[in-house]
Order: structure tokens, then sequence, then C-alpha cells
């Protein structure tokens, strides 16, 4: 087992990481910004190396610097987090050519689902369902018109660099499919540098359902059930619940022993999701994740396990401890993201917190960083704490969290705390009745 690991990202995710390593006794180093040097992480950990200026690619982004500061304090391995350099396969290489180790999957499976196009036909191959469309990238609009009626109107045409909802655009019908082909291209080469795009049948009302997955790379494989994140604005996750309201056990567990044993054929190492549109009962596959989800917790609240213990044990070598029978999911959970930003104008909202005080009681979880005098910096994005509920029904899970959200106490910044409570209090929230689209639906207040 690692000795000492270099966690190599910042906010609320870099002291869940640390957390994970205390308790298991391996020393910790963290690397920072100097806009960051008075991070929570920073303060706990055993050893901290500042890796540059604010900007991102100046430290979080900064390879060399992070390589040199886990050479310097004889870190073993590093943790990328989420974001940053997590699904930079280049970085994965390089971490192993130091002699280090890189805790999530190899290189090769990074870049692999790193290429949309490359990713689904992977899927399609492992028999991970998929939505209808062409086959790899589509060269002209003749050939777009030939797809589309093979497949059926609506299509989406998508940028096979995108991804996050960037580079898509919708044909309604026929006349429609020339325009969209051609600005999906255009808008995909300024935006990506790579005017290369692809067809699917367009999902007008799905949910947008991932299944969460830990593999060891020597046939161990398992999935966490799943996670439904479809109360998303502008493609960045607001409220996430586990597992979700839409599916019931047959379909749960159809989806996740299929997806688990996609990842044992492949022979995936780490933590992984797989992201699905769901609709009328279907499931297809849209993306997957090579790193851990900042909405991991709530896998975690239902079935009682450390996933980054999980991926740290198996970038040790070590095999799977853990069963799919012994895996059970007990009760529900719901994670809120509390971002600094105005909760009507999503403005970010950085400076200076002079109160803070953390709900608690059973059942009840803030991953945070933030302390009375920290400084939110306004250089990252504004996640500054998530709040974690869990409860034996979802009922019990809505009623605590309206509790949770009551005692959360951050002054000095504005925070999506009001939002938060706005949405659980809406009927088809509460109801469970809500698809990709509804959530901009009900802040634009046309819900
Ligand atoms: C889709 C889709 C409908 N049909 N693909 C958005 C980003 C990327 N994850 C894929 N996305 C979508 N792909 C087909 N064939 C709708 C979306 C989409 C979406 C997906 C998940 C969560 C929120 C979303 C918001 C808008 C569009």
């Amino acid at each position: 087992m690692f000795e000492k690991i270099l966690i190599a990202n910042r906010g609320e995710i870099a002291l869940r990481i640390h957390r994970a390593c205390r308790e298991m006794g391996i020393q910790t180093v963290a690397v920072h910004s100097t806009a960051d040097a008075d991070a929570m992480h920073v303060r706990l950990a055993d050893e901290s190396v500042c890796i540059g200026p604010a900007p991102s690619k100046d430290s979080y982004l900064n390879i060399p610097a992070i390589l040199s500061a886990a050479n310097i304090t004889g870190a073993e391995a590093i943790h990328p987090g989420v974001g940053f350099l997590s699904e930079n396969a280049d970085f994965a290489a390089m971490v192993e050519e130091h002699g280090l180790v890189f805790i999530g999957p190899t290189p090769d499976h990074i870049s692999l689902m790193g290429d949309k196009v490359a990713a689904k036909k992977a899927a399609e191959d492992l028999g991970i369902p998929v939505v209808p469309g062409s086959d790899g990238a589509v060269d002209t609009a003749e050939e777009a018109r030939s797809i589309a009626e093979r497949i059926g109107y609506p299509v989406l045409i998508k940028a096979t660099a995108g991804g996050g909802g960037r580079g898509m655009k919708v044909a309604q019908n026929a006349d429609e499919l020339e325009e969209a082909y051609r600005l999906a291209r255009n808008e995909a080469k300024s935006a990506f540098g790579n005017d290369i795009v692809y067809m699917e049948k367009y999902l007008a009302r799905p949910r947008h359902i991932e299944v969460q997955l830990l593999a060891d790379g020597q046939g161990g494989s398992i999935h966490m059930g799943e996670r439904d994140c479809s109360l998303q604005r502008r493609h960045q996750k607001v409220l996430e619940e586990a597992l979700s309201p839409a599916l019931n056990a047959a379909e749960r567990s159809a989806i996740g022993d299929r997806v688990s044993e996609a990842m044992r054929n492949l022979g995936y190492r780490g933590a992984g999701t797989i992201e699905f549109l769901y609709e009328n009962g279907e499931f297809y596959f849209i993306e997957m994740n090579t790193r851990i989800q900042v909405e991991h917790p709530i896998s975690e609240a239902i079935t009682g396990i450390d996933l980054v213990r999980e991926q740290i044990r198996v970038a040790a070598g070590l095999p799977l401890d853990i069963e799919q029978s012994d895996i059970k999911f007990s009760g529900h959970a719901i994670e809120c993201r509390i971002n600094a930003e105005n909760p009507e104008t999503f403005m970010p909202s950085p400076g200076r917190v002079t109160d803070y005080h953390a709900p608690g009681g059973l059942g009840v979880r803030v991953d945070s960083g933030l302390y009375a005098g920290y400084r939110i910096p306004p250089t990252y994005d504004s996640l500054i704490a998530k709040l974690i509920v869990h409860g034996q029904t979802r009922n019990e899970c809505l009623m605590r969290l309206r509790r949770a959200l009551e005692e959360f106490v951050i002054v000095g910044v504005d925070t999506s705390i009001p939002l938060h409570q706005r949405l659980i209090g809406a009927q088809p929230f509460i109801n469970g009745d809500y698809d990709i689209h509804w959530l901009e639906k009900f802040v634009a207040g046309t819900a």
C-alpha cells in the first residue's frame, strides 16, 4: 500500500481524498496555487507544495510542477480528483513514466473514452445499448440525409471533440438538416479545432441516469447502482439523487450487471461512470467518465462503500474486496451542489466568508473546505460545498434535506442555497417527475 499520495486537485474534492488517505494511514501531499494557500486541505495535509500562481494553466494544469512536487516529497501515487488533469491520458502516462502510480484507469482507457465516437463504438462492441445513429463520423450532408432517413427525425448532430452539451445541433425534419449539419461542423471547427461530427436519434425528454462502476482490472467488477443527474442548468449539475425515482429494481440490476460485465471484459481498472439517457424504459449510452465524480457521495451513502478508498486499493494492485452480492442499496440520498453564486442570476460571488455553520445530525454530510474567514478565490469554479443527505426513504430524505438547508449558514457571499430550497419544494421534483429540460424551465419560471 502507498505511504504517501499527492492530491493533484483543490477544494472539496481534495479534502475528500485527504480524508480517505488519513483513514488508511497514508500521508498526503497537497499541491496548491498561490490563491489556495489558506485552503482547508492544505492545512490538514501532511505536506504542501505551492505549484504556481492562481490561473489553472499555471498551477493545477501545470504537469511539470505537479510531477516535481511528487518527486521532491517522495509521493508514490497521484490522485487527480475531478476536472483538471483527471481525464488527461498524457498526464496519466507521464505519471507512470516517472515511476509513480496514477490513481485511475490506464492511459489507453482514458483516451478511448475521451473520444466520443470511439467510446460509443467501444460501448456498442461491449454490448452496452447506444443511441441509434451514424457509424462514426458523417462527412457530407448527403450522408447525413440518408442516415436521418434511416433513424428517423428529429436527429442530433454532435461534434466528436464536443462534450458537456457543446457542439450539438438538432434537426427536427429534412428541411432543417442541411443547415444544422453545416452549422454543427462550423461551430465544431471554431470551438474545438476539429469539425468531425456524428449523428444520433434526438431524444426529446430523457432523464440523465449514470451508473457507478468499480473494477480492479483483475476480473473483479461491480456496480454501485445509479444516480439521477437530470437536474442540470446549462449542462451544470445542480442536484443529484440515488437511486433514480424512475427505475425499478429489475431495470436497475439489468443495466448495472450489463455495464459491470462490460467493464470486466474491457479489463477496466478503477472507478468509472457510464452515462445514459433514459427514455420510455430504454437506456442509451452517451459517454463514460474515467474518473471519480463530484456526485459520488450519494452512491457512498446508499451502499456504505468508500469509493476513494476503493480507488486507492485498486491502484495499489489489490483485488476488489467487495462482491456484487455484498452490495445492498439502503435508503435514498440527495446531493445539493452549493455554489458561491447569486441564486437568481447565477453570477459567481467569490469573496470572504465571514460566518460559516454546517448542518449536522443523523444522515447529513457536508463536503466543503469552507471556514469562517476563508476567502473564496474568483479563479475557479463556484462549487464551495456539497450537502449530501441520506434517509431511509425518499420522503424522509426530503424532510431532512429541507431541515439541513435551513441550518446551513454561509455569510459574506451569495450562495445557491435559496435555489435548492425552492427546488425541493416544487411538486414535480417532490413527485420525482422531471426530465433533463425541467430545471431550466423551473428557473425561468416556465415549468
Ligand atoms: C443527447 C440528448 C438528446 N438526444 N443525445 C448533452 C451533453 C452530453 N452529455 C450529451 N447531451 C445530450 N445528448 C441525444 N441523442 C440530450 C443531451 C442533453 C443533456 C444530456 C444530459 C443531461 C443534460 C442535457 C441537457 C441538454 C441536452
